[in-house]
Formats: structure tokens, sequence, C-alpha cells
């Protein structure tokens, strides 16, 4: 995965100055009337559309080849229905942010379809399998002084932002060159250089953060907004509802990244939530993207394995929030196509069939790929040259920090208080008496003081 989203850091920004991606235009509403595909209001033809939600579309480009491939995806798009954990949903290539609760199942904004990705080798070796385009393609859209928060599958946003393998690899093995000084678990990234707020393992506690973040940065009049990333299985945590509804009430510059990927380890979706859309009178259930006009937050659900989709989305969800001071919610549909963790195996409570066809048939780095090469931005050859130089990085990188030597164990203890509380100097001694009294039960690679 990180070969892709080192590599795509370069594409993308390319893809971006050739198309125009980034260029967006907003469409007058009342010429242009949402219909989801295929929906039909016999009651009221224009009650969604009017005054509730801005359209944005990508300006698209006639010039240039990329524009008639994806013209031609989105003609071909438009009836098609994604078959996800948490039900059908059908696609839209408009990308139109709500306010308030729609009159159907709200439709899922893609631009690139699957069947670019029906070919090409898939990588393992790391749980964010299958959700790399939400990573890099939001962390595109950004800017560096943008407050990514993340949840814990979120690593290609410190990638993008610089991140080296060596520095991913010296978190993994908690060495002393590790940013935290090995105080976290292994993927508990975070880098103050970076802007990226450090993983936090209780799930959506990052998201009331967030909102005080970005209003702190509202306050000071800053160009900038905090981008909070988190799972399904985080949505249905009370902080994600205080969250939300702080965002609302404050008005803060904050987007909400929900990956929707069908799973909260063992538990999927359907076991999870039954929001609905209130507007009906036998309401559908619909996920999490109907919970943000609730809050009075502009909501959008789009393909998360479409990394173009999520590239212009991001982006016109940024200049809303910091423009116009509000929270957005983007709900990003995808599959955990990894198992949970290195400790989790999956094949206990899904069906191998459905992971095979994710990681198979939808992968978005694929699908990617496949539309990068069809404009003939990208090679077999320089595919193969980057995965092979790539690997050597990394094992190198694994090589070099496993040789570092440990933080001492009186490193727990700093950079918290300026001068350290007395219950605090009594635990430290207490813990080094202790490892000093028995020594085999700890181990021998972690100096006990600075050395
Ligand atoms: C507050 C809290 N409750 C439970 C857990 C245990 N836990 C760890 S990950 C996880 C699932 C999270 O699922 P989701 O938010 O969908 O993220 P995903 O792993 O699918 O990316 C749970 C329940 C936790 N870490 N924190
Ligand atoms: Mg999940």
């Amino acid at each position: 995965m990180a070969l892709c989203m080192r590599q795509s850091r370069n594409i993308l920004s390319h893809v971006v100055k050739s198309s125009k991606i980034g260029m967006l235009g907003v469409t007058n509403l009342f010429t242009s009337p949402y219909r989801a595909p295929g929906a039909h209001d016999s009651r009221n033809p224009d009650v969604y559309s009017r005054e509730k939600a801005t359209l944005l579309v990508p300006r698209r480009f006639e010039s240039i080849k990329a524009d008639r491939s994806l013209d031609l995806k989105f003609k071909a798009d438009n009836h098609q229905v994604l078959d996800f954990p948490g039900g059908k949903v059908a696609f839209t290539p408009e990308m139109r942010f709500t306010a308030e609760s729609p009159d159907g199942r709200i439709p899922c904004y893609r631009v690139l379809d699957d069947s670019v990705q029906r070919q090409g080798r898939i990588s393992f070796y790391v749980t964010t399998i299958g959700e790399e385009a939400i990573n890099i393609a939001s962390a595109a859209a950004l800017k560096m002084h943008d407050l990514i928060v993340p949840q814990y599958r979120e690593p290609g946003i410190l990638l993008w932002r610089g991140f080296t393998l060596q520095d991913f690899a010296n978190q993994c093995f908690s060495n002393k060159l590790d940013d935290c000084r090995g105080r976290q678990m292994p993927v508990h990234y975070g880098s103050k250089r970076h802007n990226y707020f450090t993983v936090a393992s209780t799930i959506a506690s990052q998201l009331p953060h967030a909102v005080g973040a970005a209003y702190s940065m509202k306050m000071d009049g800053k160009d900038a907004c905090a981008v909070a990333y988190f799972g399904d299985g985080g949505s249905s945590e009370g902080d994600f509802h205080a969250a939300l509804n702080f965002a609302a009430v404050l008005e803060a510059p904050v987007i909400f990244i929900c990956r929707n990927n069908g799973w909260a380890i063992s538990t999927p979706t359907s076991d999870q939530f039954r929001s609905i859309n209130s507007v009906l009178v036998c309401g559908i259930r619909d996920g999490v993207v109907v919970r943000g006009p609730s809050y009075g937050v502009k909501s959008i659900r789009v393909d998360g394995n479409d990394a173009l989709a999520m590239y212009s989305t991001v982006h016109a969800a940024r200049e809303m929030a910091i423009r116009e001071h509000r929270p957005i919610l983007i709900e990003a549909l995808t599959y955990r196509a990894g198992h949970h963790s290195t400790s989790d195996d999956s094949t206990k409570y899904r069906p191998v069939d459905e992971m095979e066809l994710w990681r198979l048939s939808r992968d978005p780095v694929t699908r990617f790929r496949k539309w990068i090469s069809s404009n003939g931005w990208w090679s077999d050859e320089a595919e193969e040259d980057l995965r092979s130089n790539v690997r050597k990085q990394l094992l190198d990188a694994i090589q070099v920090a496993e040789k570092v030597e440990k933080p001492p164990v009186v490193d727990l203890f700093t950079d918290v208080y300026d001068v350290l509380p007395s219950n605090l100097s009594e635990q430290e001694k207490w813990l080094t008496e202790t490892i000093r009294r028995h020594p085999h039960d700890y181990p021998s690679d972690v100096p006990l003081i600075k050395l």
C-alpha cells in the first residue's frame, strides 16, 4: 500500500495540474434540481432541491483525454448501485452536500467506476488495504496547516505529508528516534512536524478534540481547518454525536471524514446503527450520512474507493468549512479489505468471497492506477521499478529501526509537565527500584536511565 501511496503524491499532483480537478463550479439549484437516480417523488418533485443543498460539480475539461474518459464513465455510472455491507446505494456523478434529510436514500458520489480495476496486483502488508484512496486523496486536497486528527487507519496522510519510511519503522519499533519515544502502541503515529495529532486507541475520542482545535483556528482567523477521521464503529460512540452537535453550534471549520468500511472489528454496520431518513413516512435505514443534517451539518456520501471523487469532495468541503465557518460530514463508503489488525482473522465472521470481491474487483489503488495508465501517465515498468525500490527502502528502514536502542524507562515521565508532580516522582522511583530488584522480569534492551 505504501508504495502506491508514495508515488501517488506525484501522480495526484500531476493529475490535479493536468485535469484541473481542483476547479469546482457551483451549479444553481433552481436550474438543476436534484433527483436521486431512479427516485421519484410524486408528492412534491422539488421538495428537496431548493435552498437546502449546495451542488458542486467538477468543471470538466474539454480538451484532454482524461475528460473524455471521465465523461464516458459518468454516463455509464448513472444507474449503477454499490452493493455495500450496509445495503445498496445508487451512484451519482454530482457532488452534492445535503443540508437536510433528503426524500430518498442518499446516493454516493463517484467519478471512476470499477471496470478500470479488474487486473493488477494487490498489496497486503498493512491493514489500511482497501482504504488508500480515502487516505491519499483527502491528504492531497488539504493544506499542510490543516490539522489532521486521525483514528488509526490513516497512515497515508502522514506519508503524503513527508513522514518517512524510517519514521514509520521507528514508531513501530518504539525506538528512541520515535517521536512518541515508545509511549504509544505501534501504528499510533503522531507528528507535530506534520500537523498530525497522535492516534488515540479509544475510538472517537478524537472527534471533540478536532472540534475544539477547529474552533480555536476560527477564533485566531486562520485559513485552516481540522480534519477528523473515524470509522463506522467510531460513529456509534457518544463522542461522535457530541462532536457533531458541538461543531454545528460553534460553527467550527471541521471536516468529519467517516470511513464506513462495513465493519467495526467483527460487528457489521447492520448491527451498529438504525439511522433513518426522517423525511420518509416509513424511513429507510441510511448509514452515517443521514445523521449530519439532523445536527445541522452539511453532509455528503462519496465512493471512498474513488480517489478522484474523494479529492474533489474534500477540496470542496475544505472551502466550505473555512469560508462559511461550518462543519462538514463526509461518509466515504469503502470496505475493510484486510483483517481488523494482525491479531484478527476476519474469515471467522465474514465470507471470504466478499473479501475477495473487494480486494480483486474494487481495489481503489488498482482503479486509480488503471486510470492513470490509460491516460499515459504511468506504465508497468514504472510500477515495477517503484515497487522494488520501495520494498528495498522499507526493508532497510525496518533493519535500521530494529537496531536503534529503546528510549529509557525514565522517559515515561517526561514531556507532560515542566516540573514533575510529586505523585509521578514517587511512581518513577518505585518503578526504577522494582526493575532493579527484578531485572529478569523486564526487557534487557530498555535502559533505565538516559545513557
Ligand atoms: C471507546 C472504545 N471502545 C471500543 C474499542 C475497541 N475497538 C478498537 S477498534 C474497534 C472497531 C472500530 O471500528 P471502526 O471505527 O469502524 O474502524 P475500523 O477498524 O473499521 O477502521 C473497537 C470496537 C476502543 N478501542 N475504544
Ligand atoms: Mg469500520
